[in-house]
């Protein structure tokens, strides 16, 4: 081992790690530059790494096909009992988990170095904070963690001889074997895959995947998964949500945290380009949002993350020209398309197509060919520093106090551009009851429409009964300082099958309704799913629609809605005695408004 480490709990937690996985060395991470170069310089020497002759210091990396999203139906939440884990989670009893999975770990990081990599979720030393330590086998992993965390030797001089941490451990389960030649992407194969959370214990295992938020661990699984558990223990909230500043021209702020599911454009709207004369916003995160109540009875939120770990296709200078300028340099991107001049490409990224490229899987691609040039999760990992319109305080511990909480996803249909909640308990339910068309964040099915309640689903450390039921508390502890809550839909399509709102830039012009309706500047239409914008107070001036599209966009249809009670219904029933009284009451009142 190269460092000396003075904390006993983690001194021996790596000895037991190196005992079962029997890598052939181990290596502590210190964070430098010159170690990312140290990591990066083995990938590229193994062939993993693809330099880009385009964008210094930055890599193409190409996974496994089998391995190019998170997979929700291998991540399992290892609590005691099933009920804990709740009805829209995966258990297997975790005694039996333990043991399969032990039996996995044993040898398994064999002709493998075993990186420990100590990290910090949240500016290092800061009261927010949590600091967690990954154990992988995998370099990639390590330069990932580079960028979305605060990686560091000073996160282990505050864990000093005593202090506590998260221990996640991972491998891409993958021995090699003295004297082979490693693969490009090495990972196990799916039925061996797994990802397990002991939220009662602070503790991540993963096995088999070096994708993404199943093996970049202080992401998905520490800052939500086990921050969500910790949250509701101790009074606060792990969302995922993106978080930004919104300035008017007065120059007044306001703060908004929004949670979409996944790849439904949280990074567009945190780094949005407003098309409002005046407005200015400001990214602060684009993912995950800590928030604890204030001295002042306000809720104030961190992002926990260092950097971003965007979808890149669809990105483009048209669509999110801030994310496009944070790419120029130090980025990881991985299963986009390498352009035949050294430079990544991805649908939407131009608006032409290059005549050739190598796509995702290595193989020659031209704009004829029937398949993607880049996989639809492909992504960019880059620091969140390098972009344009981070914002002054996004590192700031006290986090920025919340005015606005919106949610939202996919709607095809139903769904206006957007509506506000009659109140906190309205807003609970319609965050409860979130639904959007699936994407290819997660292995599976595209485009089936499934509730995906604060768009946690995939993420909540505990019963999502529970969850709702923290949502309630927390609003009764904020009172009249609780933020207050929208619901949008960027994705409503025509008859024709085309979107009805142009999005991107033109989005300023709803969150500036909210901001409107926060100060009491303009009334608003009730409506039996909330309150609509009153005809003139959508500032619609420049944007190219037709009269018909936009009422079309803000249509309620009462038929359209009393047709999604049935499925609000058996979501609710699923969670039996869990749910709480008040969104019971919320239903009942949603079924009567709607006649
Ligand atoms: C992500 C996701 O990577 O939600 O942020 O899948
Ligand atoms: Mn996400």
């Amino acid at each position: 081992m190269n460092i000396n480490i003075k904390n006993k709990k983690l001194n021996n937690w790596i000895k037991e790690v190196e005992d079962m996985c029997r890598p052939d060395d181990v290596y502590v991470c210190n964070g430098s530059t010159e170690e990312y170069n140290l990591m990066m310089g083995k990938l590229l020497a193994s062939g993993s790494a693809i330099p880009l002759k385009k964008r210094p210091n930055s890599y193409l990396f190409r996974s496994d096909p089998s391995d190019v999203a998170r997979i929700e139906d291998r991540t399992y939440l290892s609590t005691i009992s099933k009920d804990e884990a709740g009805p829209t989670n995966n258990w297997i009893d975790p005694v039996q988990l333990k043991e399969t999975m032990k039996r996995l770990y044993r040898g398994c990081m064999r002709g493998r170095t075993m990186y420990v990599i100590p990290f910090s979720m949240g500016p290092i030393g800061s009261p927010i904070s949590k600091i967690g330590v990954e154990i992988t086998d995998s370099p990639y992993v390590v330069c990932n963690m580079h960028i979305m965390t605060r990686v560091g030797s000073r996160v282990l001089d505050l864990l000093s001889n005593d202090g506590d941490f998260i221990p996640c451990l991972h491998s891409v389960g993958a021995p090699l074997p003295k004297g082979k030649k490693d693969v490009q992407w090495p990972c196990a194969p799916i039925e061996k895959k797994y990802i397990r959370l002991f939220p009662e214990e602070n503790l991540i295992w993963s096995f088999g995947s070096g994708y993404g938020g199943n093996a970049l661990l202080g992401k998905k699984c520490l800052a939500l998964r086990i921050a969500s558990a910790i949250a509701r223990r101790e009074g606060w909230m792990a969302e995922h949500m993106l978080i930004l500043r919104f300035i008017s021209p007065e120059g007044k702020q306001y703060h908004i945290a929004a949670a979409f599911p996944s790849a439904c454009g949280k990074t567009n709207l945190a780094m949005m380009r407003p098309s409002l004369k005046g407005w200015k916003c400001e990214c602060i995160g684009d993912d995950i949002a800590w928030m604890k109540i204030g001295a002042d009875g306000r809720l104030h939120a961190i992002n926990p993350e260092n950097g971003f770990f965007g979808v890149a296709p669809g990105t483009s200078y048209s669509t999110n020209p801030m994310a496009m300028d944070t790419l120029k340099e130090n980025v990881i991107f991985t299963n986009c398309a390498l352009t035949d001049d050294g430079d990544v490409w991805w649908e939407g990224m131009t608006e032409e197509e290059p005549s050739h490229t190598i796509d995702w899987k290595g193989n020659d691609w031209t704009p004829q060919s029937k398949r993607g040039a880049a996989h639809p999760n492909a992504r960019f990992t880059a620091p969140a520093s390098q972009c344009p319109v981070i914002c002054s305080d996004w590192e700031n511990p006290a986090g920025v106090p919340i005015d606005i909480f919106i949610f939202g996803g996919r709607r095809g249909s139903a769904v206006p551009l957007v509506y506000e909640a009659f109140s906190w308990d309205h807003g609970v339910f319609l965050g409860a009851t979130a639904a959007s068309e699936t994407t290819s964040a997660n292995i599976g099915a595209v485009g089936n429409l499934r509730r995906d309640p604060f768009a946690m689903k995939p993420f909540c450390g505990y019963n999502m009964g529970d969850c709702f039921q923290h949502w309630f508390d927390m609003g009764d502890r904020l009172g009249n300082k609780a933020p207050r809550i929208f619901y949008v839909n960027w994705f409503r399509k025509s008859e024709d099958g085309k979107f009805l709102w142009p999005g991107f830039s033109d989005n300023s012009r709803v969150l500036k309704w909210m901001c409107d309706r926060v100060d009491g500047k303009v009334d608003a239409q009730k409506s039996p799913i909330g309150f609509l914008p009153k005809e003139g107070d959508l500032h619609l001036e420049g944007v190219n629609m037709s009269p018909e599209d936009m009422k079309e966009l803000m249509k309620v249809n009462p038929e359209e809605w009393r047709a999604e009670i049935p499925g609000i219904e058996q979501h609710f029933a699923l969670f039996g005695n869990r749910l709480p009284e008040r969104l019971k009451k919320q239903l009942k009142d949603f079924i009567s408004r709607l006649g």
